[in-house]
C-alpha cells in the first residue's frame, strides 16, 4: 500500500491578551472540520493550533492584570485549551510560542535569514501600533480630529525611535508575484488574493524586525539586546510544530510545505506577503495557500470589548448544543465573506436542517424499521426508478462535496449534502411506506432499506461537521467503527440487511425557547 498523502493546516496563533471569543473559535472550527474531512478521506493529517504570548502587547496586558509574562501566559492559554476540547477540536497539536523547541526555530530561522543576507542592522524612525504590533507608513495613517493619528484598523499608533535589524522584503517583490501565481489559488478567496498582489506592487519597504524597548520575546541572536519583532516570531510557529530547524526529521519531509494557513482577514497581509517572504529568505518553500476568512459581527455590531458584545462561545455551545453552532457557522455564511450572528438564524437552522430535514427523516423512517421489520434492517427488493434515482444522486455526492470543500466552501459542501436530504425527504414522503405495510410490506422494506442507506451515507459524510451527531446517526445502524471511513461511500458499499436494530432515539431536537 502506498504511504497516504499528507495534509498539514493551521490556525492562527492567538494572543493571550484577550480570552477566547466566537472569531477564534470559528478559525479553529474551519481547520477542524477540514481536518477531520481530510482524514476521512484517506490523508495522514497535521492540525495545529496554538497561543501567541510574546509581545509588548502580551507583556502591557500582564502588567495590568498583576502577573508575570509567564504566570499571565499559562492562565489564558490554558483558556484557549479548554475552548479547544469544549469544541471537540482534532488538533494534533498546540503550540505555545513561550516553549523552548519555539525557540530554538525563531532563533535558527533569523541565523539563516542572517547568512542569506537578508537581515541588516539600522535605525527605525516611525509608526507602532502596539495593539497591531504592526508598523505603519505615514501615508497609510488615519488623521481624527484633536490630531491623534490612528492606524488603519482605528488602533492607536506611537511614534518609535530605535536601532533595529530590517528584513530586505523589498528585494522579494517580484518573487511574490510570481508566487501568487505559481499555485492557484495560493491565497483565497480570490479578492483577498488581489487585495495581496495590489498592495505588493505598490512597492515593499524593508520591514523593521527587531524592537528594544521590551524584552518578552525571543532574542536576536548573537545580539540579545533585541528582542525578535514577534511577527517573525509568531508566524515561526507552523515551522516549529512540523520539527524546524530539523528539516530532515520525517514530520518536517512529510509536513512541510502546509497546505493551508487558515487566517482571518484581518492578518492576511502577515500571512501572504511578509511570511512566505521570510520563507523564501531562508530557501524554505511556503505554504500553499493563504485563506482570509470575513468577520462575524453580533446581531449587525462590530464585536468588541468595549461595546460589551463579545460572544462567548462556551455561552452559546451551552445554549444551543455543540454540533448545531458547529453546523451554523459553517453552513450561514458563505466561507470568506462577513456574518452576523443572530440568535434567530441558529434557532431557524436547527429547527428546520437539523430537526425538520434531517433528523425527522431518520427518526420516522428507523422508528418504522423498529415497529415493522421487527427491529431488523429489511432485504431490499427489486430498486424502482425512484430507488435509483435517488440513490444515484447520494452516491455521486463525495466527489461534489470534495471539489466544495477543496476550495474550503463549507456552505456549498453542506448546501450540495442537504439538496440530497430534501430529495430523500420528498423521496420517502412520495414512496408512503406507512401505506405499504398491509398492501406491499416487501415494497416498503425497500423504501425504508434506500432511505436507511441515505441515512448511512448521510451520517458518515456529515462527521467532520458534527462529529458526535453524526457518530450517533450511524450508531444507529450498528455500523461499525472501521466503516466509516469516505471509503465506504458511493454504491460499491450498503447498509447490511438482517442487522439488529435497537429503538432510536432523536438525534437532532427542536430547539425551544424556555419561554415558550
Ligand atoms: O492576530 N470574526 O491573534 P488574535 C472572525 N496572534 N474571526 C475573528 C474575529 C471575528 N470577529 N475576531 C478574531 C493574532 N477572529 C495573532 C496571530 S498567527 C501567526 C498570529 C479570529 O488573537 C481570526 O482568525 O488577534 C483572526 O485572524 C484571529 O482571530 C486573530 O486572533
Amino acid at each position: 500500500m502506498s504511504a497516504k498523502d499528507a495534509f498539514y493546516i493551521t490556525t492562527p496563533i492567538y494572543y493571550v491578551n484577550d480570552v477566547p471569543h466566537i472569531g477564534h473559535a470559528y478559525t479553529t472550527l474551519a481547520c477542524d472540520v477540514m481536518a477531520r474531512f481530510k482524514r476521512l478521506d484517506g490523508y495522514d493529517v497535521m492540525f495545529l493550533t496554538g497561543t501567541d504570548e510574546h509581545g509588548q502587547k502580551v507583556e502591557k496586558s500582564a502588567a495590568a492584570a498583576g502577573k508575570t509574562p509567564l504566570e499571565f501566559c499559562d492562565q489564558v492559554s490554558q483558556r484557549f485549551r479548554e475552548l479547544a476540547d469544549f469544541m471537540n477540536y482534532s488538533h494534533d497539536d498546540f503550540i505555545r510560542t513561550t516553549e523552548e523547541r519555539h525557540k530554538i526555530a525563531c532563533q535558527a530561522l533569523w541565523k539563516k535569514l542572517e547568512e542569506n543576507g537578508h537581515i541588516y542592522l539600522d535605525k527605525y524612525a516611525g509608526w507602532y501600533s502596539v495593539r497591531d504590533e504592526a508598523f505603519y507608513g505615514e501615508n497609510e495613517l488615519i488623521e481624527v480630529e484633536g490630531s491623534e493619528k490612528l492606524a488603519p484598523t482605528g488602533a492607536p499608533v506611537e511614534w518609535v525611535e530605535e536601532e533595529s535589524y530590517f528584513f530586505r522584503l523589498s528585494a522579494f517583490e517580484d518573487k511574490l508575484l510570481d508566487f501568487y501565481e505559481s499555485l492557484d489559488p495560493t491565497v483565497l478567496p480570490k479578492s483577498r488574493k488581489n487585495e495581496v498582489k495590489s498592495f505588493v506592487e505598490g512597492g515593499l519597504r524593508d520591514l523593521s524586525v527587531s524592537r528594544t524597548s521590551f524584552k518578552w520575546g525571543v532574542p536576536v541572536p548573537g545580539n540579545d539586546k533585541h528582542i525578535m519583532y514577534v511577527w517573525i516570531d509568531a508566524l515561526t510557529n507552523y515551522m516549529t510544530a512540523a520539527g524546524y530547524p530539523d528539516m530532515e526529521s520525517s514530520t518536517f519531509q512529510k509536513f512541510w510545505p502546509a497546505d493551508i494557513h487558515m487566517v482571518g482577514k484581518d492578518i492576511l497581509r502577515f500571512h501572504a506577503v511578509y511570511w512566505p517572504a521570510f520563507l523564501m529568505g531562508a530557501g524554505i518553500e511556503p505554504a500553499k495557500r493563504v485563506f482570509a476568512h470575513g468577520w462575524w459581527t453580533n446581531e449587525g455590531q462590530k464585536i468588541s470589548k468595549s461595546l460589551g458584545n463579545v460572544i462567548d462561545p462556551f455561552q452559546i455551545v451551552d445554549e444551543f448544543g455543540l454540533d448545531q453552532v458547529r453546523y451554523f457557522l459553517m453552513r450561514e455564511v458563505p466561507f470568506g465573506n462577513d456574518g452576523d450572528f443572530n440568535k434567530q438564524a441558529i434557532i431557524n437552522r436547527i429547527n428546520s436542517d437539523l430537526a425538520n430535514d434531517l433528523g425527522n427523516l431518520a427518526q420516522r423512517s428507523l422508528s418504522m424499521i423498529f415497529k415493522n421489520c421487527d427491529g431488523v434492517m429489511p432485504t431490499p427488493g427489486d430498486n424502482t426508478e425512484a430507488d435509483n434515482a435517488i440513490l444515484s444522486a447520494l452516491d455521486g455526492l463525495l466527489p461534489k462535496v470534495r471539489d466544495h470543500m477543496d476550495v474550503q466552501a463549507f456552505n456549498k459542501a453542506l448546501e450540495t449534502i442537504w439538496k440530497v436530504v430534501s430529495d430523500a425527504n420528498g423521496y420517502f414522503a412520495c414512496e408512503e411506506p406507512w401505506a405499504l405495510k398491509k398492501t406491499d410490506p416487501e415494497r416498503m422494506g425497500t423504501v425504508l432499506y434506500t432511505t436507511a442507506e441515505i441515512i448511512r451515507q448521510i451520517g458518515i459524510i456529515t462527521q467532520p461537521i458534527m462529529p458526535d451527531s453524526a457518530s450517533k446517526l450511524i450508531d444507529l445502524l450498528k455500523v461499525p467503527a472501521s466503516e466509516r471511513g469516505f471509503d465506504k461511500l458511493g454504491a460499491d458499499h450498503r447498509l447490511a440487511s438482517g442487522t439488529k436494530m435497537e429503538k432510536p432515539e432523536g438525534v437532532f431536537p427542536r430547539y425551544v425557547a424556555e419561554n415558550e
